[in-house]
């Protein structure tokens, strides 16, 4: 980076810590400084290249880490690290092999955001398996952030997309088990949570990430949740950091979860603290969130990551220097566990 950009981007990442600090209303200035000074000096160190992702997607991580130690950038790793899952027929909840809607339909979600701050987004698109690199496609070839259902079928056929049935023989007779009692709780299961969301950061130190999913099994037709939606399921900003989240859509979306995460960091706090914040934001709603997980990742500029969920049980992995970990969340209440 030559000095004028770097000397921007110092510009414009203080402009972003002083102004989140007084968002915040910390009043404890002396620290803010301190934290602020060593953010300063963090932002000015690139990380190897690194990816992490939500669950225990192995494959998918060490697929994009992969690219990266290879030099791509961090947005074909993280599509390409999410096929890995689209693709896996034995993952009920993201692309084929996915769990369907109340009416037999698996719907799929998806967004990818680059490091220019550019996104792309499908909404319940069906017959495709790779909604992530199609998300991309949005972004890069049409003129909107967001295409859904038929519109983003089509768009997916005219861009090269093969159509293929996505409910597996599996799925339908686990569906016609589950139409005999249509027991539809707004509740999560912990072992359910399966969506894959994925940040990196590539040798340029450049972040993106992406959010793909079928959504909650046996929702309603129609139905969408946080995981496509920028700002709620996905959010990077190029010169702060990134955050993903997994769980119970609807309440992401109350909340603006991967959005604040991503403006806390911008604030001074480390990825872990923000994510530990944006639970709180829903604990904090009253008991509900005894019914249901979730769980927010996240990563800053300099690399550092940190995860957070609301019940015990989940866990991300972490792709750097040839390395590929499991790493198990922190989590708000130890009852539900
Ligand atoms: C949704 N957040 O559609 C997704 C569901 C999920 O693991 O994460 N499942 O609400």
């Amino acid at each position: 980076m030559n000095r004028r950009k770097f000397i921007n981007r110092s510009a414009v990442a203080g402009a972003g810590i002083a102004t989140g600090a007084s968002i915040l209303g910390c009043d404890d200035n002396d620290k803010n400084s301190k934290d602020n000074n060593s953010a300063f000096a963090k932002a000015q160190q690139k990380p190897a290249p690194i990816a992490i992702c939500t669950w225990g997607f192995s494959g998918a991580t060490q697929k994009a880490g992969e690219l990266l130690t290879k030099g791509s950038s961090a947005l074909d790793a993280v599509v390409a690290g999410v096929a890995v899952e689209e693709e896996n027929i034995e993952n009920t909840t993201v692309g084929i092999g996915a769990t369907p809607d109340r009416e037999g339909n698996v719907t799929l979600d998806a967004c990818v955001m680059n490091p220019e701050g550019d996104c792309g987004a499908v909404l319940a698109v069906e017959n495709i398996v790779n909604v992530a690199a199609l998300a991309r496609k949005v972004m890069e070839d049409t003129p909107h952030v967001i295409l859904a259902g038929k519109g983003a079928e089509e768009f997916a056929y005219q861009q090269g997309f093969k159509k293929e049935n996505l409910l597996t023989e599996e799925r339908k007779n686990a569906w016609q088990e589950w139409l005999k009692t249509s027991d539809y709780k707004p509740k999560i299961n912990i072992e359910n949570h399966d969506t894959i969301g994925m940040l990196a950061i590539d040798k340029d130190g450049d972040i993106a990430g992406v959010c793909t999913t079928s959504g909650l099994g046996y929702k309603m037709k129609g139905r969408v949740g946080d995981s496509p939606i920028i700002g709620s399921g996905l959010f990077i900003d190029n010169e702060v950091g990134g955050a993903v989240a997994t769980g119970m859509g609807e309440e992401v979306l109350k909340t603006v979860g991967s959005f604040l995460i991503v403006e806390l960091m911008r604030g001074g706090m480390s990825p872990q603290k923000a994510c530990e914040e944006a639970i709180t934001r829903i604990t904090k709603k009253g008991p509900r969130y005894k019914d249901f997980q979730i769980a927010y990742i996240a990563i800053n500029k300099s690399g550092e990551v940190g995860s957070h969920c609301i019940h015990k049980g989940f866990t991300m992995m972490k792709y750097q220097n040839g390395e590929n970990k499991n790493i198990t969340s922190s989590y708000y209440n130890s009852d539900k566990s």
